[in-house]
């Protein structure tokens, strides 16, 4: 077997000048003031949006499923830092955060949760299918791994038209062992597809620890037999994330195929909203949230570095929450879609 590789993309390159190493032994981007400021409010909405959703849910204004992204926000807010107009993003069904990352509007996602006219659906798609072809986001899915096989069917389309855009797919360490992900992965290697395949492992599907469930617990290395190159990356730490964004869409970019990034990640609130989370600690939670936490993270930096103090960041605060309660007000107020409504936009 192939020794197990730790290292993040940008480690390929660290050779000359030894950087910065996160926990994976890879190499993290240099941030400038304003990249972490950008980062820290991108994480921060991602953040107050989901508690939000939370509390909404539990009034409930909410109905159906609906899985919170609180913690897993360095992974999307890294990457998205790296991609430029018209590259694309699909994912499953914890979709929140990556809309938000993506530019879609508060109200839009939120009024979506409510079922509301306003929703980016029109209030008929709920929280796990919301779609943007402005924003260039193909949804939010609900079958597990299926977005990876409409993923690769994007990076087919970039291919066949002849532009260079990238697109990218995520999806998590339970939909890693599906069938058609293999499927997927030839065909991407086969036809050189520019296709990232991001494995957020946050290490459990539902209530399925990663070790219960998958026999190659290294999701890097899952492209091995198709020649896909896997890196995995700090995904708690936005900086490690943005260095393996910025190769890997270069890597895609310029025509080499697909490659994979397994981003080492941590889901602090339950699978859905009803999970008796029987089937890890609360030490183990709260020892994430204490040690590794995306935000806090790029907070300390910051105030370490006097770059921003506490009563600058508390602004971001307040600006941000502002923004999520108007969503929340919004998604209150805004009427249901009419029932002459109710088969349109619909396949039938
Ligand atoms: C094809 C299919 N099988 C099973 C399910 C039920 N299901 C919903 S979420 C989930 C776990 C997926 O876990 P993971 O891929 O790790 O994503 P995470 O929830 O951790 O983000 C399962 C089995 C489904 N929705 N679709
Ligand atoms: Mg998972």
């Amino acid at each position: 077997m192939a020794p197990r590789k730790t290292a993040s993309v940008s480690s390929r390159k660290a050779a000359a000048k030894p950087a910065k190493k996160d926990f994976t032994g890879g190499t993290i981007a240099e941030f400038s003031k304003d990249d972490e400021l950008k980062a820290y409010r991108e994480m921060l909405l991602i953040r107050r949006f989901e508690e939000k959703a939370g509390q909404l849910y539990g009034m409930g204004f909410i109905g159906g499923f609906c899985h919170l992204y609180i913690g897993q926000e360095a992974v999307v807010v890294g990457m998205q830092l790296a991609l430029k107009e018209g590259d694309q993003v699909i994912t499953g069904y914890r979709d929140h955060g990556h809309m938000l990352a993506c530019g879609m509007s508060a109200r839009g996602v939120m009024a979506e949760l409510t079922g509301r006219r306003g929703g980016l659906s029109k209030g008929k798609g709920g929280s796990m299918h919301m779609f943007s072809k402005e924003k260039h986001f193909y949804g939010g899915h609900g079958i597990v791994g299926a977005q990876v096989s409409l993923g690769t069917g994007l990076a087919f389309a970039n291919r066949y038209r002849g532009n260079d855009n990238v697109s990218l797919a995520y999806f998590g360490d339970g939909a890693a062992n599906q069938g058609q992900v293999y499927e997927s992965f030839n065909m991407a290697a086969l036809w050189k597809l520019p296709v990232i395949y991001i494995v957020e492992n946050n290490r459990y599907a539902m209530g399925t620890s990663v070790s219960r469930a998958s026999a190659q617990t290294d999701f890097s290395q899952r492209g091995a037999s198709f020649g896909i190159p896997g890196y995995q990356v700090d995904g708690m730490d936005v900086r490690a994330v943005k260095a393996a964004a910025d190769e890997a869409v270069e890597y895609c970019r310029c025509g080499k195929g697909p490659i994979i990034l397994e981003m080492l990640t941590y889901r602090y609130r339950g699978h859905s909203m009803s999970d008796p989370a029987k089937y890890r600690s609360k030490d183990e939670v709260q020892k994430m949230r204490s040690e590794h936490d995306p935000i806090e993270q790029v907070k300390a930096r910051m105030v370490e570095k006097g770059w921003a103090s506490e009563d600058e960041l508390k602004q971001i605060d307040k600006e941000v929450r502002d923004i999520v309660a108007d969503s929340a007000d919004f998604a209150q107020s805004d009427p249901e879609p009419d029932v002459s409504e109710l088969y349109t936009d619909i396949l039938l």
